[in-house]
């Protein structure tokens, strides 16, 4: 049930960009797991930093340097928090394909050996696909994957079987963006790390719905786009163990991961500089850390309860409703419908949807295996957030009355 503490309209006036029309309608905007908007206080965050701050960082002699590295390290030790980490643990990114390519590169291409196998599921996303399966044809090693049950669930009695002290890596999506299906991490990583195994949590999809403890999960990296938390494009976390960056070779060389250089050799800078070579997104990292305190000043257990309840509406709006198929049935989800129309192919339900204001995405959502495997194209997924309301579930349901009638 939604929870009577969340007031909804004061949420939503948070996020301007909610309040318009799109092709003559009330903009209902379904398309949250694709990216989220952003608050008014992240988007103050930003102005503040260009017009007051701007600044590079770690380099400067000056007033305005020393005010942007302290709010840029600032921005790194709220994400060491919101991840239950420490700050030299916490790296920057481009987003959440850009943290897993860094594990790929500075892990699997340095410790695999033929005949190792890098263990994955069925409905990764291709950024927790393509740079495991290119690091083991570079290697020799195997790419292995786990496949689901009818209802879009993992199949864990394979994920044992799967399991074995080949398994180097297992890289595993913390809820899935195509199905919403929300795993297991916990018991997987811990099986995983049994077998001697690294682990890797993809948690694209998971850090706006729910909190995150990565000593809870004892995952070795964990990561994110801040873009899907209400932050800028852009920027993007990967959480590392210590010791594992600290045996790990840089990603990229340049500016600021050095320590000293000569025209012979480099020395390599502390964790996490290591690792950043370059000048980074500095408003993009002050960006997440707005979005983060924002989002750490609203009662979350609140907002969980109200996604579900946006979840449950529109399951049942689902089933109820004739000729549509839901793709991902599992018991644990986050908020996100995915489905197909009889007779309607998705681009055209999804366009259908543009005209009436509703904003959804469709195609294989960068999941083309998992299509593959379940043997259709693409889907139409409707994924909320917790700015939704229950009003815009009962439109999108409106809206696809008018879609089936148009089809
Ligand atoms: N999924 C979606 O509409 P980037 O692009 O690096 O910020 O995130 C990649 C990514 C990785 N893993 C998962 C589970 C994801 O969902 C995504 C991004 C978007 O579903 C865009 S394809």
């Amino acid at each position: 049930m939604t929870s009577k503490a969340l007031d909804i309209n004061a949420l939503r006036a948070q996020f301007p960009i909610l309040d318009q029309q799109v092709n003559g309608k009330p903009l209902v905007y379904l398309d949250n797991g694709a990216t989220t908007q952003k608050p008014v206080a992240v988007l103050d965050a930003l102005q503040n930093y260009y017009r007051g701050v701007n600044s590079n960082v770690h380099r400067g002699a000056h007033y305005l340097s020393d005010e942007a590295t302290g709010q840029f390290e600032g921005a790194r030790q709220t994400v060491a928090d919101f991840l239950n980490a420490s700050r030299e643990e916490i790296l920057w990114t481009k987003g959440t394909t850009e943290s897993i390519n860094i594990v790929a590169q500075c892990v699997a291409r340095e410790q695999l050996q033929p005949g190792d196998e890098v263990l994955i599921a069925t409905s990764e996303h291709h950024a927790n696909i393509v740079p495991w399966q290119q690091a083991c044809l570079a290697k020799g090693a195997t790419l292995k994957v786990i496949p689901l049950h009818d209802d879009c669930s993992l199949d864990l009695d394979a994920f044992d079987q799967l399991l074995s002290e080949k398994t180097k890596i297992f890289a595993i999506g913390h809820a899935s963006n195509a199905l919403g299906t929300l795993n297991p991490v916990k018991e997987m990583v811990a099986k995983a790390k049994a077998v001697g195994s690294i682990t890797l949590v993809d948690g694209a999809q998971a850090v706006a719905h729910f909190p995150v403890d990565v000593q809870d999960l004892g995952v070795d990296f964990y990561a994110f786009s801040g873009h899907k938390l209400f932050a800028p494009t852009g920027i993007g976390v990967l959480y590392g163990r210590r010791d594992l960056l600290e045996a790990m070779p840089p990603y990229q060389t340049g500016g600021e991961m050095i320590e000293v250089v000569t025209f012979e050799k480099s020395t390599w800078n502390q964790l996490p500089y290591k690792f950043e070579a370059g000048t980074p997104n500095i408003a993009g990292a002050i960006g997440l850390a707005a979005a983060i305190n924002w989002l750490d000043n609203q009662d979350r257990a609140a907002l969980e309860a109200h996604e579900n309840a946006l979840l449950a509406r529109a399951t049942e709006q689902a089933q109820a409703f004739g000729g549509l198929k839901i793709i991902g049935t599992a018991a644990s989800k986050v908020s996100v419908l995915s489905f197909l129309l009889d007779g309607g192919h998705p681009a055209d339900v999804g366009m259908l949807l543009d005209k009436q204001g509703v904003a959804v995405r469709t195609g294989h959502h960068c999941t083309m295996p998992l299509m593959d495997s379940l043997g259709i194209p693409g889907t139409v997924r409707a994924s909320f957030s917790i700015y939704n309301t229950l009003d815009e579930v009962d439109r999108l349901f409106e809206a696809l009355e008018k879609v089936k009638t148009f089809l």
